[in-house]
């Protein structure tokens, strides 16, 4: 009889989480827990079961951009995959966004959603991306106090009727870059009749098909640089699906996200509403930022989540040298490393989340507020970057199967790549939390969250774990005290490390945390094994600055080529 390899295969994504299953039992109140879960259920089925079947059957397929119609007219018409279509209904009819705008659970309705949106992301060709934005949007919305825009735009963003629901998109990048968007080039013009129209290009429009956007443009005459940009509302569900002074100039021929039909558009005299004034564009889209972000920590969580469940499944059905992979230790310690760097990445993530849902509610203390600021950027930078270590790993522990493209498998990771780069770069938001840091004293609110965390923590086997957390804080405290007086280029050299100390030294933290209470009341000591991993994975990457050596190496960087 000839060999045939069994597959890997999910069963009920909630049913089978232990990490999700266990913090919402110890976050959440009894009610509301026995409220949400029949919801994550039905989701868990889904991702496991008929979402993923579409998904690998949908494989191949990718969105298509019509330009014309048969007679010469310009249509920009986007045709989205059949997941794509089918995942738009079911997150609109199971509130992956409204959930949290319904706030049937008042600051636990974010935390409802985000669970949805984890176990709904794996299995939606990364549509969370569209719903990333919608819920961005429809915060910014909100925040901005604009009424008419309110009452025209979020009811629709943040309902649950997929044939009035809309979708928007954000359009920030330029030609001249993603990062420093006081840089555009896009121009507001107003008309005869006060009404502004928007001239430009933009670069990286995510989510083609979306009936709106949040747009950033320059009133004319505004000075350069940032605050001269406003925040614009275009509406873009016509009845004809394309509106009036945008070009579909082409989509994007991407790494990954192949299913996003990331669009360049040229901006010819679109109508745009000014949001929140015609100045401090970035400051009104921020609060939009600050969600998309959260989102995109919590799209690294899922895939990571998604590429272990695989791996673990095919563990068990894999043998080799007389024994499954599931009884080889070194498979087996493997795999530890990177679940423990899922749960601490997990931990991280919800945490933000709680604040958040707190935020909303009005329940936020200002410390804590200050708090969410830093751990936003530390949150989305530190599971970015382990996602795609993760699942450069997972896709290892398949061996040559997880190199080739039908087990669905390398999508895992080609997907993971853009988590690290899109919604601001590793050193971009590296930079971003510095300057929090150095401005408001929100160091100290860590420090002092990490200290909480670990107080009343007796577990013996967590000393170790509950040290390399709060001196890894302190060396970062230090480090930044002694560089900001003394060498301002050196600080700014190392904020990237400092950032990731940061979020590993809170994840450590958390990870005890929940590892005490797991033991105490569920007599698990799976989480206690997370939280040990997690510090023998190692939690302060802060080195001593080393000048010389960073110029030796910079000036080979500078190096002109060879002509
Ligand atoms: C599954 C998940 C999927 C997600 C999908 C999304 C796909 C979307 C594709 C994209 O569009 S990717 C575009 C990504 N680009 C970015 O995320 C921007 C990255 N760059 C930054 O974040 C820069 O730090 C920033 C543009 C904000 C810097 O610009 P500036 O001009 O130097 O702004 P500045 O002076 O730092 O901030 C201006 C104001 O905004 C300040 O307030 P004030 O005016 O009151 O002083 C800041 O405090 C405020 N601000 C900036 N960032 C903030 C913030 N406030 C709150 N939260 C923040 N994060």
């Amino acid at each position: 009889m000839a060999f045939y390899q069994d597959p890997p295969s999910l069963g009920n994504q909630y049913d089978d989480d232990r990490v999700l299953r266990s913090y919402l039992a110890r976050v959440l109140p009894r009610e509301v827990a026995a409220s949400i879960t029949p919801s994550l259920r039905e989701m868990g089925e889904l991702s496991g079961g008929r979402l993923y079947r579409l998904q690998l059957a949908d494989r191949e397929n990718e969105p298509e951009l019509t330009s014309w119609d048969a007679w010469g007219k310009r249509v920009d018409r986007v045709e989205v995959t059949q997941l794509w279509k089918e995942a738009a209904r079911i997150a609109c009819e199971h509130g992956v966004v409204a959930t949290a705008y319904e706030r049937a659970h008042g600051a636990f309705s974010r935390v409802h959603q985000f669970a949805l949106a984890y176990l709904f992301d794996a299995s939606s060709d990364v549509y969370t991306c569209p719903l990333a934005m919608t819920d961005g949007a429809a915060r910014a919305l909100l925040a901005s106090d604009n009424r008419a825009l309110i009452d025209r735009a979020v009811p629709r963003l943040t309902g649950r009727d997929p044939a009035r629901a809309w979708t928007s998109g954000q359009w920030m990048t330029e030609r001249t870059g993603g990062s420093d968007v006081g840089r555009s080039e896009t121009v507001a013009r107003p008309g005869p009749d006060g009404a502004y129209r928007l001239y430009g290009t933009k670069w990286f429009a995510s989510a083609a098909t979306s009936e709106m956007a949040l747009a950033l443009a320059r009133p004319e005459g505004n000075p350069e640089g940032s605050r001269g940009l406003a925040l614009f509302y275009v509406e873009l569900a016509g009845e004809e699906g394309r509106r009036e002074g945008v070009l579909l100039n082409r989509l994007k021929d991407k790494l990954g996200t192949r299913k996003v039909p990331t669009a360049e558009l040229t901006l010819d005299g679109v109508l745009a509403t000014p949001v929140a004034g015609l100045t401090n564009g970035v400051r009104a889209i921020a609060p939009m930022l600050n969600v998309t972000r959260t989102w995109n920590a919590i799209a690294a969580v899922a895939g990571m989540r998604r590429g272990l469940a695989l791996a673990r499944s095919y563990a068990q059905r894999r043998a080799l040298f007389g024994a499954t992979l599931a009884e080889k230790p070194l498979h087996m310690d493997t795999l530890a490393e990177l679940q423990a760097e899922f749960e601490g990445a997990f931990h991280l993530t919800f945490r933000a989340i709680e604040l958040l849902g707190r935020e909303e509610t009005g329940s936020l203390t200002e410390s804590e507020a200050k708090l969410l600021r830093l751990m936003i950027p530390i949150a989305k930078l530190t599971t970015a970057k382990q996602a795609v270590s993760v699942l450069s790993e997972v896709l290892e522990a398949f061996g040559g199967a997880g190199y080739i493209e039908d087990t669905g498998l390398p999508r895992l990771l080609r997907d993971a790549q853009v988590l690290p780069i899109w919604e601001g770069t590793t050193n971009v938001l590296a930079l971003d939390a510095l300057r929090v840091i150095l401005k408001d004293g929100s160091l100290d609110i860590l420090a002092a969250e990490v200290a909480r965390l670990l107080t009343g923590v007796v577990e013996p086997k967590l000393a170790e774990a509950e040290t390399a957390a709060s001196r890894a804080v302190s060396h970062a405290r230090a480090w930044i005290k002694e560089m900001a007086a003394t060498d301002r280029p050196g600080l700014e050299a190392g904020a990237r490390r400092v950032a990731i100390t940061l979020g590993r030294a809170l994840s450590l933290a958390l990870l005890v945390r929940h590892a005490a209470w797991a033991m105490d009341r569920e007599r698990s000591r799976a989480a206690l094994a997370a939280a040990i991993q997690f510090e023998r994975n190692g939690v302060d990457c802060i080195r001593d600055h080393d000048p010389d050596t960073v110029e030796a190496l910079a000036e080979t960087t500078r190096q002109k080529p060879a002509t």
